[in-house]
């Protein structure tokens, strides 16, 4: 059906398949959720294959160009979040601030305890792809990844590493946590990439 000149744009559009819409913020993670209690004790290590390494400050990730973008989650559980509104800045900013040389194909998220991802750096490099401080206008809460999560929205949201504390660059692929575990290595919602064999 048409009304007008655009075309509605159904539902079932935009929910890849086997997902279901919750309306609730579930919170999902493996592991403890970290409470900082002094925020000068706080980095993100930026390494790997780049021209300058950085050891980053909340006040230097708060200095790059703020961006925001609304998108939709969807977790491999079979959860997803509609029109979801993070503040942060773009992940293509801190890879052309590092000098990301011409090598590296993939990307390491360094999470608190030990806890990485895995995407390919195309995926990171994404206008969409984010490393975020806020949601809907908050600061994230502990729970959802205070001070600083990725998010990358086209891809299921295990990769959108909560308590981000490092970004490697890298020339292979090296599996992390969840992939290490069973978990695709790109994890594609609308192509079901959920497990290695699929
Ligand atoms: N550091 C860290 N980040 C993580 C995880 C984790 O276990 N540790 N789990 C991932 C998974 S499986 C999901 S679905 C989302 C959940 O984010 P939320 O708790 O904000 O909804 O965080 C992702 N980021
Ligand atoms: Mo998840």
């Amino acid at each position: 059906m048409f009304f007008g000149k655009t075309k509605q744009t159904r539902q079932s559009d935009r929910i890849p398949p086997n997902q279901n819409v919750t309306t609730k913020f579930p919170v999902l993670h493996a592991g403890n959720v970290p409470y900082y209690e002094d925020m000068s004790k706080w980095n993100l290590q930026v390494y790997g294959l780049v021209d300058r390494p950085m050891l980053l400050s909340f006040e230097d990730i708060k200095a790059f160009p703020k961006a925001e973008l609304k998108n939709d989650i969807h977790c491999v559980t079979g959860w997803s979040r509609l029109d979801n509104v993070w503040q942060g800045i773009r992940a293509k900013d801190i890879a052309e601030k590092a000098g990301v040389h011409e090598e590296a194909g993939f990307v390491i998220l360094h999470a608190e305890e030990g806890w990485t991802a895995n995407l390919p750096l195309s995926d990171f490099t994404r206008e969409t792809s984010l490393l975020a401080y806020a949601h809907n206008g908050e600061p994230l809460t502990p729970e959802h990844g205070y001070p600083l999560r990725g998010v990358f929205p086209h891809l299921y949201f295990w990769k959108s590493a909560k308590w981000l504390r490092g970004i490697q660059f890298t020339k292979e692929n090296h599996p992390g946590f969840w992939e290490k575990n069973g978990y695709h290595m790109r994890g594609d919602p609308w192509k079901n990439q959920r497990f290695t064999w699929d």
